[in-house]
């Protein structure tokens, strides 16, 4: 689904250097270092990771997992390798992992849960992407030998592909306490937590305290050129580290990418509250546009993910259309569109591209 219709919008683009006018909302993970981060890199003491001898990713890791509350963390190359790794670690072979059915680790992680896992993912829908206990608890799988046992629940909060939306915290630590009272784990793909934690107004720490592991994205909102975190128990983060080898995510001088890091994890979060306005901005604009649909009330963080159909184009020509105007956007299927706010666009850029969006909608 989504991501080929985005890559087909992106080769609309030109190959050359972006032009400095060029608005990219394709997504958060576009944004580049700041110069802070670039100076950091520069100067980064480093090690071989793999002897876990780089002072600083030993630092990054540290300070993730304080902030996390947890016994200990790991640094891992993407937000991806994060989640299988996770999975792979609170699953055996011939387990299911219930998940929302618009999930990132259930569509665009290249099949992983079953290819890397062995296991099957039970998906369902949850309005706003948020699942809640009872309608899991439909899905678990009865205590029989003949039965697949369900090993894993894994909640995404913010909800990428249903809008960058938040769970409410009752809800996910209703999950939580629920499955642990059932014996199941519970993982976060927590990529965009920092934004949830900013829209609810309390520290991730609080937000994620009930699950059993968290991944947790520094390449996306908050600025960090790579990278990603796993947080858990000090047992689950040794099992994680044997996986982090066995994909190959063992980096040895990283402490160049975790110096970046640093400066994403302790200094970036405080500005995300920008991107959300940005984005009610940008949704309260798009929402006046004769053929689009939008709740400019439902964009809680920098996500917007767009209903087109009302214009009688299709994903591929609305963003072909819209690159031509020096607006980048990603389709997610024929009919939605998404738009991300982040650091390297701001208000000016966000009023731009609602007067891009009005004149290739024009009929
Ligand atoms: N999301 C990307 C694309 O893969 C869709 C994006 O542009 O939003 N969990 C969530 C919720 C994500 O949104 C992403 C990336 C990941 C995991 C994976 O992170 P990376 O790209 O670092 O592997």
């Amino acid at each position: 689904m989504g991501l080929n219709i985005a890559y087909d919008a992106q080769k609309e683009t030109p190959a050359e250097p972006r032009r400095r006018t060029t608005i990219d909302l394709r997504s958060d993970t576009v944004t580049r270092p700041t110069p802070e981060m670039r100076r950091a890199m520069f100067e980064a003491e480093v090690g071989d990771d793999v002897y876990g001898e780089d002072p600083t990713i030993n630092r990054l890791e540290q300070r993730a997992a304080e902030i996390f509350g947890r016994e200990a963390a790991i640094f891992v190359p993407s937000g991806t390798m994060g989640n299988c790794i996770a999975i792979k670690v609170h699953t055996r072979p011939g387990q299911e992992v219930i998940c929302e059915e618009r999930g990132h680790i259930y569509n665009y992680e290249m099949a992983m849960v079953s290819h890397f896992s062995g296991c099957l993912a039970r998906t369902f829908y949850g309005e706003d992407g948020v699942l809640t206990w009872p309608e899991i608890k439909k899905r678990i799988a009865p205590k029989i030998y003949y039965r697949a046992q369900t090993g894993l629940i894994s909640l995404e909060n913010t909800h990428n592909m249903a809008g960058g939306t938040v769970y409410p915290q009752a809800i996910a630590d209703e999950i939580c306490d629920s499955a642990h009272d059932a014996g199941i784990p519970v993982h976060l793909d927590g990529a965009r937590v920092f934004n949830a934690a900013t829209a609810l107004g309390k520290p991730v720490k609080e937000v994620t305290a009930k699950y059993d592991s968290v991944m947790f994205c520094l390449s996306k909102g908050l600025g960090a050129p790579v990278g990603s975190l796993l947080v858990g128990s000090r047992k689950f983060i040794d099992d994680a580290r044997v996986y982090r080898k066995s994909l190959g995510g063992g980096m040895r001088q990283a402490g160049i990418l975790a110096a970046a890091g640093l400066i994403a994890l302790e200094e970036m979060p405080k500005r995300l509250h920008l991107d959300h306005a940005n984005a009610r901005f940008l949704a309260e604009g798009l929402a006046q546009i004769p053929g689009i649909k939008i709740d400019p009330d439902r964009v809680v963080t920098n996500i917007l993910v767009v209903d087109i159909t009302g214009t009688g184009i299709g994903s591929i020509e609305f963003c072909r259309r819209l690159t031509a105007e020096n607006i980048l956007a990603s389709g997610v299927n024929h009919e939605l569109v998404r738009f991300v706010t982040h650091m390297d666009v701001d208000r000016e850029g966000c009023a731009a591209a609602i007067e891009a969006v009005k004149k290739v909608v024009r009929p």
